[in-house]
């Protein structure tokens, strides 16, 4: 009878244990060990996330196809899984990437335009192809703003005429930030285990933060650009967006690497390169802000404050969140500032060196292509084609081509071969380099600069250097509603999210993973921020305790 009892006991607690959290928190850890332990497959996780997808996307459209693949890739994983073949810890596991990354498969690469809707590129992005490898399974396509935001004066955030306005969930019609609108959305709501975004001035780090998760703009260099549609050579990069800061590593590390079709991928530290490069969750260490110097460029946090009437609840956020870093072994070095802050604002630099790139790497990534249907193969037929296609297509004019107008200005745009280019881009290094982030960095012997994540983006961007974004706050309830450039979204508001940013040297992402994981760890304020919104299916998990 003691025996039996004995038993019972044991039966309970094992039962007790594999209670997978929702599928809105679930960590790649915790979907590894449910596929390890056999709660259930890969093909069921898929199952769930496109349940998932359908019961949101209606209202958010944040995604714009589903791999008509997917279940089959999971079945043909869960088959390796069962032969003892585990190819890492992404094995398996469901990933949404961004409408600008191409695949050789049965979905479109399209930067969220009917002018590619169609056109097949001759095989897998680098970055598609390395998630394959590590066993990823490539579950769809993330909505976006179209070409990246890299189009219209007069566009919305999150909206592409493929794939209609992505809208974020932490109050109705929120605008979901840009460009990798899709992707923010979707790894805050579990609608894969986590995402790829892309980023050439904020594209990754501000839908990151406005949806609440944590996003990993790399180095560029680090992550390969090959075959994903782009703006900017100079500046472009692809990283992860998850919910966590450990799973945006996993991805990390499974994309990031030397490809010979990028060859920005050959300034990889020769120390960083396959097969030492760092093992990114390795990096995230609980107790990484002990000893670490953090710089706040003051004279940065005054001059958004100045523009920007609307910081006050994210500024006010940054500074109490201060203590917890000075409690957990930190150093703060206050008016640790960008001594070129007022040129950086009022440079014409950065515009300059996209609309150029944008001429010359628009029409690289075009010429890769092997099916073009519309035969667009600059940026010149894609103009006009936005221009002649009906309205209800491209949305032109009310979402006017301002950008591209400006870059094919016959008198003023250029390209990045033209010798009026090479001034400019001294003038952004210089900006962001010396007189910027780098200058603060070395001057005041830091390992990171940190500032609200509103305020982060610009200053890397235009040096290529990495930023980490990790949830911060919200805004409180009685912040009156303010709408979008159109009218139709809600920018901030009651519940909006906000994040605050680690910025640092180049290759220095280990470093900044790790303080932004032990912040993480410490403030944990991800699951503090509700959605108003939330698919409901979950996997479902079979009890092993009938095993016993
Ligand atoms: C049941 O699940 C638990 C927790 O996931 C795991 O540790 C255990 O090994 C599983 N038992 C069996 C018999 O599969
Ligand atoms: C890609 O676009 C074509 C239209 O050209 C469409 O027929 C096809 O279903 C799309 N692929 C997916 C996976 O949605
Ligand atoms: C890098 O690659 C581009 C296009 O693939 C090429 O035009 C350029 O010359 C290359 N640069 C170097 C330094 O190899
Ligand atoms: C790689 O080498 C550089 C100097 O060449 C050094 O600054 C850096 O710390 C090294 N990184 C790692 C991860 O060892
Ligand atoms: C900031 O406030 C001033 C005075 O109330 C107003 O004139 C200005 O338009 C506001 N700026 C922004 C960006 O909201
Ligand atoms: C940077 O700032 C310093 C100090 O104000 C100034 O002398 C210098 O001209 C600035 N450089 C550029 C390139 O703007
Ligand atoms: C760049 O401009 C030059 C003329 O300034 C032209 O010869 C070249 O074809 C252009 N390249 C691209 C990719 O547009
Ligand atoms: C694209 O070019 C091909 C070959 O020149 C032609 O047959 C086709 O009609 C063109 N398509 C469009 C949409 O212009
Ligand atoms: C686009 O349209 C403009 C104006 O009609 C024309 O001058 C230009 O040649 C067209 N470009 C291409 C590539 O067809
Ligand atoms: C911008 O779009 C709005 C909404 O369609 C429209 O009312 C407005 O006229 C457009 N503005 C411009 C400059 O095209
Ligand atoms: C997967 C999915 O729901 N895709 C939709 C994306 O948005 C476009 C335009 O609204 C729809 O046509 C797709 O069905």
């Amino acid at each position: 009878m003691a025996k039996l009892c004995h038993l019972v006991i044991v039966w309970v607690q094992v039962c007790l244990v594999w209670a997978l959290p929702s599928l809105l928190d679930a960590t790649i850890d915790d979907l590894r060990a449910g596929l390890e332990d056999g709660d259930f497959t890969s093909v069921e996780l898929v199952t769930a996330y496109i349940a998932r997808i359908t019961e949101v996307n209606p209202v958010l459209h944040a995604v714009t196809e589903i791999n008509p693949d997917a279940l089959e890739i999971a079945a043909e994983l869960d088959e390796e899984r069962a032969q003892g073949k585990c190819r890492g810890p992404l094995h398996g596991i469901p990933i949404l990437i961004k409408n600008n990354i191409a695949t050789f498969d049965k979905m479109n690469n399209t930067a969220g335009s009917f002018a590619l809707l169609g056109a097949r590129p001759q095989r897998d992005a680098f970055v598609a192809s390395r998630l394959r490898k590590a066993g990823a399974v490539l579950l769809g396509k993330s909505n976006l703003s179209q070409w990246a935001n890299f189009r219209s004066s007069n566009s919305s955030n999150g909206w592409s005429a493929h794939g209609g306005q992505t809208k974020g969930a932490y109050i109705p019609d929120q605008d979901p930030s840009g460009s990798s609108s899709g992707s923010g959305v979707s790894s805050s709501l579990g609608l894969a285990a986590a995402c790829l975004g892309t980023e050439t001035d904020g594209s990754i780090l501000s839908p990151s933060q406005r949806n609440n998760i944590v996003g990993i703009k790399p180095t560029v260099g680090l992550t390969s650009r090959d075959l994903v549609i782009p703006i900017s050579e100079h500046q472009d990069t692809i990283g992860p967006m998850a919910r966590t800061v450990k799973d945006a590593a996993y991805l990390l590390s499974a994309i990031a690497g030397p490809d010979p079709n990028d060859n920005y991928t050959s300034a990889i530290p020769a120390n960083l390169s396959i097969p030492l490069l760092p093992d990114y969750v390795a990096a995230c260490d609980p107790n990484a802000l002990f000893g670490a110097r953090l710089g706040i460029p003051n004279n940065v946090l005054e001059a958004f404050a100045s523009f920007d009437n609307t910081s006050d609840p994210e500024n006010s956020a940054f500074f109490s969140t201060l203590s917890l870093f000075t409690d957990s072994g930190a150093t703060i070095i206050q008016n640790a500032d960008f001594t070129n802050l007022t040129e950086w604002i009022s440079s014409e630099a950065e515009g300059k060196v996209l609309n150029a790139d944008f001429i010359t790497n628009l029409a690289s990534y075009l010429s890769k292509l092997t099916t073009n249907p519309n035969n667009i193969t600059s940026l010149s037929d894609l103009s006009n084609f936005t221009k002649r296609t009906a309205p209800e297509w491209e949305e032109y004019p009310s979402r006017n081509t301002a950008t591209w107008d400006e870059a094919l200005d016959p008198i003023e745009g250029f390209n990045n071969s033209d010798p009026r280019f090479w001034p400019f881009l001294q003038e952004d290094l210089f900006l962001g380099g010396e007189g910027g982030l780098l200058g603060a960095l070395e001057r005041y012997d830091l390992d990171a600069i940190i500032l609200p994540t509103s305020m982060a983006p610009g200053f890397a961007a235009i040096i290529g250097a990495p930023v980490v974004t990790v949830p911060l706050g919200a805004y409180p309830d009685d912040t009156p509603i303010q709408k979008d450039r159109r009218g139709d979204l809600v920018a901030k508001g009651p519940g909006v999210p906000f994040g605050i940013s680690f910025l640092g040297r180049k290759f220095d992402e280990a470093k900044l993973i790790g303080l932004a994981y032990a912040f993480e760890q410490k403030t944990q304020v991800r699951g503090k921020v509700k959605p108003y919104l939330a698919p409901w299916t979950q996997v479902k998990i079979k009890s092993n305790c009938s095993r016993l």
